[in-house]
């Protein structure tokens, strides 16, 4: 595997998830694996799991880890070609990819969308370029539009908690006060509709999700009826896709509560956090029994293990 971006860039997500639960019950198996590599954790947004995650899982399998806060810490960055550079960005993506990939045998690029301009958002501008420039293999900590290690410690967690052969899992719009990006219930939902799992999305009317992502979902308006007798509830907010970027006021009662949860299969519910409480997600279910939002971030290790391992071997 070179690059990892999507669920399109896994030939068999099974045996991946296979592969990321033996390396939970053995995490130390594959470390001559990574000996003299070097992975580079790129960030232009703050981060907390995927950081921590990935640079364990890129020891566990003994590689060296260099973190880079590129938005704190790092020349400001031009993306765009054909400009003369008179303004505030000092150094050019074409330069600063290909110096890391000097430095690095392992590229992770975390690059948030704006959220203005929908066609650059989903044309992956800034991670496709460092794709293109620094030419090491590259691991998405979530792009514009997709957070694959997240929808795979997702996937993960679900294979590994479920109680019925093909589960009802159900991805629901939450509260927010910001605009939030559509990556994390995109990627969530595309590697969903390529699980063995029984899949529906709730939202309010407005925040339909880009149908490239949902081919094979259910969908609804209705958040009771998409909850009814669900053994996986996935929590999170997004902005819309049209028009982009917006949110709508009202829809605060989307919030989760133990009350709504009466209708479920004594569902577990997800989220992939940060998760602002009592906005999103009540304090009630986060502090009670149906919450594994820590048992979720506890699987990005093995997931971004997975990936990691598969990368060492093909450039072995
Ligand atoms: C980000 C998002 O919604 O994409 C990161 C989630 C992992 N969340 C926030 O910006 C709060
Ligand atoms: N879930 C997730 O990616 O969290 P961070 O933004 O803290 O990395």
């Amino acid at each position: 595997m070179k690059l990892f971006s999507s669920v399109n860039d896994v030939p068999d997500v099974n045996a991946l998830v296979k592969e990321a639960l033996h390396l939970k019950q053995n995490p130390y198996a594959y470390k001559d694996l990574g000996e003299n590599k070097t992975m580079a954790l790129v960030f232009l947004n703050p981060s907390l799991r995927t950081r921590m995650s990935t640079q364990k899982a890129a020891l566990n399998l003994g590689m060296n880890v260099m973190v880079l806060n590129m938005d704190k810490e790092g020349w400001a960055l031009e993306l765009r070609d054909n400009v003369i550079m008179n303004g505030t960005s000092v150094e050019h993506i074409r330069e600063a990819a290909a110096v890391m990939g000097q430095y690095a045998d392992i590229i992770g690029v975390r690059s948030f969308p704006g959220l203005k301009d929908r066609d650059e958002d989903y044309g992956e501008m800034i991670f496709n370029k460092f794709v293109e420039f620094c030419g090491v293999p590259v691991v998405s900590l979530e792009s514009a539009t997709r957070h694959p290690l997240q929808s795979l410690a997702d996937l993960i967690t679900i294979e590994e908690l479920k109680t019925r052969s093909k589960p009802k899992v159900v991805l629901t719009w939450a509260p927010h006060i910001k605009p939030l990006p559509q990556a994390v219930p995109n990627s969530f939902a595309e590697w969903m509709c390529k699980a063995d799992v029984d899949f529906t999305i709730a939202h309010p009317k407005g925040y339909e999700l880009c149908t490239d992502f949902t081919q094979g979902a259910k969908i609804t308006n209705n958040q009771d009826e998409a909850l009814a007798d669900a053994d996986f509830i996935y929590v999170k907010n997004w902005s819309a896709y049209e028009p982009y970027g917006q949110i709508f006021p009202g829809n605060e009662d989307w919030m989760l509560t133990n009350e709504r949860l009466k209708i479920t299969n004594d569902a577990k519910v997800m989220h992939c956090l940060p998760v602002r409480r009592d906005l999103e997600l009540s304090s009630e279910i986060l502090d009670g029994k149906h919450s594994i939002v820590v048992h979720e971030a506890a699987n990005r290790v093995w997931a971004a293990q997975a990936v990691l391992k598969r990368m060492l071997e093909a450039n072995h």
